[in-house]
């Protein structure tokens, strides 16, 4: 693989989405990954008077010649709309897209000089550039880009947008549909939930505890109360949940949820006298059936005192009164229930020494851990 930069811009139509579109063809071809993407800027026809550009700069690692790459390029432009004329000089366009630099190579072509020969005087190519390669060396030029911005003689005022392009940074979490986290009360299942769909363009689905009437007189009276508890925990589970999966979001590539519609079972299962919790598992079996399953369940397991510094930490007052032996069965429910599912999608990450907020290589292990996971599933 090689290391490419571009330069993409258009000034007519939806210039967004012609941006966004010219990004997803690239992305599109096996042999182009797209690592990254600057800011979108908006900026004035450069050398020719016209409407605006929006430009940005990406990053790809390519496999293909610099030849193929341009190939590819042109016949992008070509599909989203670009007209190419005879006549000399710039014309308008719904996409372009140029080569700045392939790895350090200096290439002069008849159709393909890089790097390219106009970049240095161009603000618009090297302000979204220094966003993503500020220390990048121009093999000619012998200087970084963040130094050739500061020196550039263009004083074409351009603004950087709250706008960007949307990058499917990984295919594992396209092509996989739904991902559940799972965890003890303090695992912090929302918090990585949140994360993992921030990072990957993910539909988040959190657990909302609408206000449950009978958890005060649960409290108070827990035998004569349980089970009107739990039917309405699970009702709201699965009135919320069935809402959540059924709209798809088009422009969402997965979804991730901090719960898994199987705890009510596991949570029952500690608070239910035996015959009632019966009763209450083939309903639960009747809704169950109906539901979309994860293709992948990740269980956090974190040690008890961890949790229970967590517990404090967030400060949620119902929660204060949480003894070590509640969360030590709850742990153990769950334990039980992998144990005896003889599902094949469950996975078990400790998350006891990890702090994947603060460090993102914790982060990025368990995205690891959840990758290699699913790719051996379909193996
Ligand atoms: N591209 C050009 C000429 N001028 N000006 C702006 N602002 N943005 C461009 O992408 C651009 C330009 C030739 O490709
Ligand atoms: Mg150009
Ligand atoms: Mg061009």
């Amino acid at each position: 693989m090689k290391r490419a930069y571009l330069s993409i811009g258009s000034n007519q139509g939806n210039r967004h989405l012609h941006l966004q579109n010219a990004t997803d063809r690239l992305q599109a071809h096996p042999g182009i990954k797209v690592k990254s993407c600057s800011p979108l800027y908006q900026t004035p026809a450069w050398g020719f008077s016209s409407d605006d550009f929006l430009n940005a700069c990406l990053a790809v690692d390519t496999n293909l010649s610099p030849q193929e790459l341009l190939k590819y390029i042109l016949d992008t432009e070509r599909q989203l709309g670009r007209i190419r004329s005879e006549e000399k000089g710039y014309l308008p366009r719904t996409i372009d897209i140029d080569i700045l630099f392939f790895e350090d190579e200096i290439i002069r072509e008849a159709d393909l000089i890089v790097p390219h020969p106009q970049m240095a005087k161009r603000r618009f190519v090297l302000a979204p550039l220094a966003d993503i390669a500020p220390g990048k060396i121009h093999p000619e030029l012998k200087k970084s880009v963040a130094k050739l911005l500061e020196e550039c003689p263009d004083d074409s005022e351009i603004d950087k947008t709250d706008l960007s392009v949307q990058l499917k940074k990984d295919q594992l979490f396209s092509s996989l549909n739904y991902l559940a986290i799972e965890g003890n009360i303090g695992s912090g299942k929302t918090t990585l939930a949140t994360m993992i769909a921030e990072e990957y363009n993910g539909k988040l689905i959190l657990e909302r505890f609408a206000d449950n009437p009978f958890l005060p007189k649960f409290y108070r009276e827990p035998q004569r109360y349980a089970f009107p508890l739990e039917m309405s925990f699970l009702a709201d589970r699965y009135q919320q949940f069935t809402d959540d999966t059924s709209q798809p979001d088009l422009f969402k590539s997965f979804m991730v949820s901090d719960y898994d519609i199987y705890k009510s079972l596991i949570f029952a299962r500690i608070t239910l006298p035996e015959e009632e919790f019966f009763l209450y598992r083939k309903l639960f079996g009747l809704m169950y059936k109906e539901l979309l399953k994860p293709d992948v369940y990740v269980y956090l397991y974190q040690n008890t005192e961890r949790l229970l510094k967590q517990i404090k930490k967030r400060g949620r007052s119902y929660e204060q009164d949480m003894s070590y032996d509640y969360l030590e069965k709850i742990n153990k429910g769950y334990m039980d229930h992998i144990k005896n599912s003889h599902q094949q999608n469950i996975l078990i990450i400790d998350v006891s020494e990890m702090d994947f907020v603060q460090n993102k290589n914790d982060f990025k292990e368990i995205i690891d851990k959840i990758h290699c996971f699913y790719a051996e599933m379909h193996n």
